[in-house]
């Protein structure tokens, strides 16, 4: 019989509403949802070939052991805890609790409540070693705010403004910082039809930048550059705001010395522009009334990702971008504690965390325990060695930086456990892989995207929006499934642990509402919705308010922005010694050597796709219906002077490997800037030679000498390369 139900897709973190149609506990089809207002019943790609995520060829039924020749058989999920707990208490009894890591990853994103369990299982192991890619993506963001300070109210919301600047973001596709959450696309063109004006910096006219008043299409990397020259003209033509400035900026003589250097001429140069548009960017930004300039993953990528970042929140303070007393709140909090904003600063604090890494110089910092590092401290012998990795919803082997160390390190573990729906790259090489049901036979809840303000500017809904589905079909028949936060909860019991449950409100030494500690009972297995409940005890709205709207629901939560204590004298700080000082480090860098490399003529760069999400989905064949593979995109002008058509198989080499690609004519790319997506490359003789079969691995020519002294984030855009045609 066939059925349709309301639920959403949990993908990514758009969390788009959608119409699920269901026969005899078989998903058919997946629509957009047309009567979620917030959304105008958008979906995209992958959210649409939800039925083939949980009836194909390659979803996992049962977990799996992996047999002494390499070969997997499946065991049952109970059992397969066991082996697992055991193997555990004896690694902790030899090598103590830090040889157990937990790396978890964006398959959590429709289960975001089994990172909280596994998290509790590493605290009650005593082990710190809780490893996320947030410091592999943007842990700029967060060492940003602490070097320059946090507004409590937030930014100001895209809705209202009449200028935005995307540095390195293309939400439209990633639905990441930027934009709202809900049908990106949409919100920009109605913007921008409504007169706002966009500025996009990208080496590519990406999705974002075909809406640009002002597309700087920089070189990559050049974001320090571009970011200094347009505070000069900003502070120079007097458009910073000065009453926001006189009450809450600290700094802005240390600012002003250091830009002065980035003259127009200078970095119009540098950065590969024309000064006209530089101008005209800066004086776009500086006279508009509202709207906010936010960093994404390629300025993150390409090193000097802080110092982005922090000149990116200057930007936004000098000219007073965010929100201010008696407006509305642009995060209120729906399904998070009642809470009202303040129009005042909270000022600079350290970003070191607890932990002492033994590899790399590195520690712990505000963005978390630096992943950057985690091979290293799997490789390297000694007490503190880790022996064990769990990875949850996470794709270590294709996604990490230096594939081949990567390779190593995994391949050296005592223990390797993945919990995956497919047989990902990480999983063939686990002793175990743990099987979980898939988001449409699990209950979900919207909680994160609202919580994801906590880890930036400009992320999550920037509405009212919330939304609770009930699984919408049943485990298939036969089928040996465990939830993510059962597999966490049962090796807890396994190993004879009491768990507690934390609900965080906050990120670093902004927390919103006082964090909230739970003990579980652990003599009965919790289901989702016991954990939904917990999490939204406090919550804004009741939860069973929520599950009263199945199509999910705009609340009209008025809160205003509450004006700042009388006694308050805290600052945002855009002078930060050490950031000056980096920035005085740009200014001496000899770029036009730099520009000039022969022997790796070419920048290569970072970019996402529509139809997967880093790895997951480059296997899928319904999403992969006209290529399996990623290709090299390169501009017309250069393919011609390299001889290369589309289709030519190419040589692709940096200072640490070599890889095949496919080229593609891409008349979007700057002139000399080539792109690949991240997530593709089987490894193995046939694959690495043919790279049809299924794409190439960029991650093999990144090396990870190149990084930054801060979060250990290695290069991972504007990589030196030179592209050749492939001799064969
Ligand atoms: N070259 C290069 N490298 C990069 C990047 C880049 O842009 N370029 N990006 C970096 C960034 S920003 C990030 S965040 C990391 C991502 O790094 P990871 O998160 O480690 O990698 P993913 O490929 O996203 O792996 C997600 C895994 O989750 C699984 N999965 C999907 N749905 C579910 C589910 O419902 N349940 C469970 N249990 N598993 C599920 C998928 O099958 C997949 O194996 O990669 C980083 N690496
Ligand atoms: N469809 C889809 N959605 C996703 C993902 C996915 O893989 N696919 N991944 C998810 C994840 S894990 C993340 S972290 C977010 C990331 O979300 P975003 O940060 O928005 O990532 P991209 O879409 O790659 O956009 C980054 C842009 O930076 C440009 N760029 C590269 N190098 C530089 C540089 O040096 N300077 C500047 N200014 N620009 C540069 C690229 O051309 C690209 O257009 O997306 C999330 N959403
Ligand atoms: S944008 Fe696509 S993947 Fe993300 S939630 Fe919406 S339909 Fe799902
Ligand atoms: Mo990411």
């Amino acid at each position: 019989m066939t059925a349709t139900f309301a639920s959403f897709c949990r993908i990514c973190s758009a969390f788009c509403p959608i119409v699920v149609t269901v026969d005899d506990g078989r998903v058919m089809k997946v629509d957009g949802d047309a009567q979620a207002p917030e959304y105008e019943g958008y979906t995209c790609p992958k959210g649409r070939a939800l039925p083939e995520v949980n009836h194909g060829p390659g979803r996992l039924l049962h977990s799996m052991k992996r047999q002494p020749d390499g070969s997997f058989q499946p065991i049952g999920s109970q059992a397969a805890v066991a082996h697992v707990a055991a193997k555990l208490r004896q690694i902790v009894q030899e090598h103590g609790p830090r040889a157990v890591a937990l790396y978890i990853g964006t398959g959590t994103m429709p289960h975001p409540f089994g990172v909280i369990m596994g998290h509790a299982l590493l605290q009650a192991l005593g082990s710190p070693m809780f490893f996320t890619p947030s410091t592999i993506d943007k842990p700029a963001e967060k060492i940003s705010a602490s070097l320059h300070g946090h507004w409590i109210a937030g930014g100001q919301s895209f809705a209202e403004s009449d200028t935005w600047m995307l540095i390195g973001a293309n939400p439209i596709i990633s639905k990441s910082n930027g934009l709202p959450y809900n049908n990106p696309g949409m919100r920009l063109k109605q913007a921008v039809e409504g007169g706002m004006k966009l500025i996009v910096v990208d080496p590519r006219r990406s999705d974002c930048a075909r809406r640009a008043h002002v597309h700087l299409q920089a070189r990559p990397g050049e974001d320090p550059t571009l970011l200094a020259g347009m505070i000069r003209i900003i502070i120079a033509e007097g458009l910073t705001d000065a009453a926001f400035v006189a009450e809450n900026v600290a700094g802005l003589d240390a600012l002003r010395a250091a830009v002065e250097a980035f003259t127009p001429e200078y970095v119009a140069e540098r950065a590969g522009i024309s000064q006209a548009d530089l101008i005209e960017a800066a004086r776009t930004f500086g006279r508009a009334k509202r709207g906010m300039a936010i960093c994404a993953t390629g300025p993150s990528f390409s090193l000097r990702g802080n110092l982005s970042f922090y000149l990116a929140l200057c930007l936004n303070s000098i000219c007073g971008r965010w929100a201010k007393a008696g407006e509305r709140a642009v995060y209120p909090n729906v399904l998070l504690p009642a809470f009202t904003p303040k129009a005042q600063a909270l000022p600079p604090t350290s970003f070191d965390g607890k932990e002492t890494m033994r590899v790399m110089g590195l520690r712990e910092t505000v963005a978390g325990m630096p992943t950057a590092a985690l091979c290293d401290e799997i490789l390297l012998e000694g007490p503190g060695q880790v022996k064990a990795l769990i990875c949850l919803g996470a794709n270590p082997l294709s996604a990490f930086p230096d594939q081949r160390k990567a390779e190593r390190a995994l391949g050296s573990l005592d223990l390797l456990v993945s919990l995956d729906i497919n047989m990902s790259a990480t999983a063939s090489q686990a002793h175990y892989v743990i099987a979980p049901p898939t988001q449409l036979e699990q209950p979900g809840l919207t909680y994160l995207a609202e919580a994801f303000k906590y880890t930036g500017e400009a992320r999550g809904f920037q509405n009212y929006w919330a939304q609770y589905t009930k699984p919408v079909v049943g485990v298939p028949a036969g089928s040996d499934l465990m939830s993510e936060h059962e597999f966490f909860f049962r090796l807890a019991q396994e190993l004879g642990l009491s768990l507690t449950w934390t609900n965080y409100f906050g990120l670093g030494k902004f927390i919103e509402c006082p964090t909230e500690k739970y003990p579980l009972d652990m003599s009965k297995v919790p289901d989702l919705d016991d954990l939904f409940k917990l999490a939204t005890t406090n919550s804004r709205v009741p939860l069973d308010e929520v599950k009263k709207h199945p199509r999910g629901k705009n609340f009209d939560i008025d809160v205003k922005v509450a004006p700042r204590d009388a006694d308050c004298t805290a600052r945002l700080d855009v002078g930060t010694a050490s950031m000056m000082a980096e920035l005085a480090q740009v200014r001496a860098e000899d770029f036009r050597t730099r520009h000039g490399n022969r022997a790796y003529p070419f920048s290569l760069i970072s970019r996402r796709q529509n139809h997967v999400v880093n790895s997951t989905f480059t296997d899928l064949p319904g999403l992969q219906k006209t290529k399996r593979f990623n290709p090299l995109h390169i501009h017309p002008q250069d393919m011609a002077a390299n001889r290369l058509r589309d289709g030519s198989v190419v040589r692709i080499r940096s200072k640490n490997d070599e890889i095949l690609g496919i080229a593609e004519s891409d008349d979007t790319l700057r002139p000399g800037v080539v792109a690949m997506t991240h997530g593709y490359g089987a490894r193995g003789p046939a694959a690495e030679k043919d790279p049809s079969l299924a794409g190439s691995n960029v991650n093999l020519l990144f090396h990870m000498d190149d990084y930054d002294p801060i979060t250990g984030m290695p290069r991972m855009s504007d990589i030196p390369v030179a592209v050749t045609a492939h001799a064969d």
